[in-house]
């Protein structure tokens, strides 16, 4: 079995976006014990600041930085901050809605293309040589199962997860022989406080659906695990895509659901 590579000190800042909950919050705590200097990117300023104050307590080191990773002046003005990174994971994005293509909205559409694949683009483009500068960068990209296949309703979703695997699988085509990895991990039914919530546009009641009867979705902290060990896997090992489902969904649309 390999054993976790220690952060070089070239290498030892982790960049997460939408640092704010779930996911992101939880890959930062994880990041941050793995010995990463971790700084936390999200719009909310006062969830990353207490956030870093609870991770520095815990002796480890972090940073906040709000950013609107859709705010391509800030994300450059964000990048002058470091000469070297070594690690980016582009977590913020989201989805809004799950109408049929008959009756989408195409203001979610555009927000959704917006905030996943632009703001990857965007924090990807600015940090590129700072990573590589590190001479062992680390791109992630946390995509979703909706990456890879499709179902009723999350066609929005779903196209601007594709567009974050494209842009996952040709950046790696495209960079390979310099000295950056790019992981995509993709996960399926994730629990997390907010994800559904912002869907439904705050509708508690359609959010639960999300969940119903499945005895253990996924949490945020079982993601973070799978962002954390591919990117302290040693430097020549690359992660291509890491499919990541609770035992009860089977696909996209084949889930066990107790009555
Ligand atoms: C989340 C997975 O099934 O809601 O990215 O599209 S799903």
């Amino acid at each position: 079995m390999a054993t976790a590579a220690a952060p070089s000190a070239a290498s030892r800042i982790a960049v997460v976006t939408g640092a704010s909950s779930g996911i992101g919050a939880a890959t930062a705590r994880q990041l941050a014990a793995a010995g990463y200097r971790v700084v936390l990117t999200a719009r909310r300023k006062d969830r990353i600041e207490a956030l870093a104050e609870e991770i520095e307590a815990a002796g480890h080191k972090a940073t906040a930085y709000p950013l609107d990773v859709t705010d391509r002046e800030a994300v450059d003005e964000f990048a002058t901050a470091f000469k070297t990174v070594g690690v980016l994971v582009n977590n913020a994005g989201g989805a809004l809605g799950a109408d049929p293509v008959a009756t989408g909205d195409p203001d979610d559409w555009r927000r959704m293309y917006e905030t996943n694949v632009i703001g990857t683009l965007n924090l990807t483009q600015a940090l590129l040589p700072k990573l590589e500068a590190s001479g062992d960068g680390t791109v992630v990209v946390v995509s979703s199962t909706a990456g890879l296949s499709t179902y009723e309703g999350g066609a929005g979703y779903v196209a601007a997860k594709h567009g974050e695997h494209v842009l996952a699988e040709t950046l790696r085509l495209e960079i390979v022989g310099r000295p950056v990895r790019v992981v995509e991990i993709a996960p399926g039914m994730v629990k997390t406080d907010e994800f559904a919530l912002t869907r439904f546009g705050g509708d508690q009641d359609k959010a639960a659906k999300v969940y119903q009867g499945v005895a253990a979705p996924l949490t945020a902290d079982d993601v973070a695990d799978t962002i954390t060990w591919a990117v302290t896997r040693p430097a020549h090992v690359n992660i291509d895509l890491l499919v990541v489902r609770p035992r009860a969904q089977a696909s996209n649309t084949k889930v066990h659901r107790e009555a």
